[in-house]
């Protein structure tokens, strides 16, 4: 038999433990996945070089979900409604990023799969915008091989924020899309539909900035849960979207909600690549005194930090840099 001919083709939307939303033509199955393919999987996922040929521990499979949101699956039907997963197809791209396990290691967790590209949300106020985080967001998709759309939500309350346009100017300049919107007066919304359209996206962007009431004010028929008003937007308070899911967009298009994650650490990224993570730095790699092996820091004869001092890469920008960099 050729299970080729036999299965469906479908796309994870959701997932609850051990059991995923598969999409197909028009409808929603209940998946489970199948033992055989549970054993398989265990082989290939354990990434890092010195575990590749380890079967991973019974107790390690629990923090790794070998199915991720985007994945393209074929499955059997198992009755109405529901099905078996058999397979996992490629992925095309894979948004990662670190989960350390206490007293065991640092596992991937590939966030979405198969993504086009990554929306990256922050508040123009409520919560104040913390930058650094966003090199990060930035870093993580460069190194996933993903643009980027820079979403400004709550610009109903940019007059809280004198320093908003100052801070995005290096964005700008780098040339990052940066789309100002407002899901209360819809300001900016048709933009930010044109960009999404056709492609798979995905919302980052830490608790309470709006990107639930981006989604529903984008597709209101979706009438999603988002945080009460007063329930407090300092990322502190209970998150509001706790499951990643995806969403078909009616004019075109698929995104995908994420829970404001609070860690969100470097996946794979060797500390010598990071400068090619920031496009605006990475054209004066090799122009430095020391060559190639030059680690930007202290080093004189800097080419990087040349062109901070002569104002081309920003201050800050570095000094992410510097910051992520000490963390590989
Ligand atoms: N003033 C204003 N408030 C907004 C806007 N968009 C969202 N909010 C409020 O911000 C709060 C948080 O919104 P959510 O959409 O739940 O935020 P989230 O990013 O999905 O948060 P998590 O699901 O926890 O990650 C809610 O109280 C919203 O009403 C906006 O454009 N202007
Ligand atoms: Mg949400
Ligand atoms: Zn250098």
């Amino acid at each position: 038999m050729n299970i080729n001919d036999e299965n469906d083709l479908g796309v994870v939307f959701r997932k609850t433990l051990g059991h995923y939303t598969v999409h197909t033509t028009g409808r929603d199955i209940d998946c489970e996945l199948s033992s055989l393919l549970r054993k398989q999987l265990i082989y290939p996922i354990a990434d890092p070089t010195s575990m590749r040929h380890r079967v991973m521990a019974v107790h390690e499979i629990e923090h790794i979900d070998p199915v991720a949101i985007g994945d393209q699956v074929r499955f059997v039907e198992a009755g109405p409604g529901r099905g078996m997963i058999v397979e996992i197809l490629p992925r095309r791209t894979r948004l990662s990023r670190a989960m350390p396990v206490p007293g065991q290691r640092v596992f991937e967790q590939v966030i979405v799969s198969n993504a086009d590209q990554v929306v990256i949300v922050f508040a123009a106020a409520s919560p104040t915008p913390k930058w650094g985080l966003l090199d990060r967001y930035l870093v993580t998709a460069e190194a996933a091989g993903l643009p980027s759309l820079i979403v400004i939500t709550k610009m109903d309350l940019a007059a809280q924020n004198r320093d908003l346009d100052i801070d995005l100017e290096p964005y700008r300049r780098i040339g990052y899309a940066i789309y100002p919107v407002c899901s209360q007066t819809g300001e900016g919304l048709p933009q930010l539909r044109e960009a999404l359209r056709g492609r798979t996206s995905v919302l980052v962007g830490k608790s309470g900035v709006g990107k639930t009431s981006l989604l529903n004010a984008l597709q209101p028929e979706l009438g999603l849960r988002v945080k009460a008003v007063g329930q407090g937007t300092d990322g502190k308070g209970r998150h509001t979207t706790s499951h990643l899911q995806m969403f078909e967009l009616d004019f075109g298009g698929r995104l995908v909600d994420t829970p404001g994650m609070r860690e969100f650490g470097l996946w794979n990224i060797a500390p010598d690549e990071l400068v090619d993570l920031f496009p605006e730095m990475s054209e004066y790699v090799g122009q430095c005194k020391f060559g190639l092996s030059c680690q930007h820091e202290n080093e004189p004869g800097c080419a990087i930090r040349k062109a901070v001092t002569a104002g081309k890469v920003s201050p800050y920008r570095y000094k992410s840099y510097l910051n992520l960099r000490g963390e590989l």
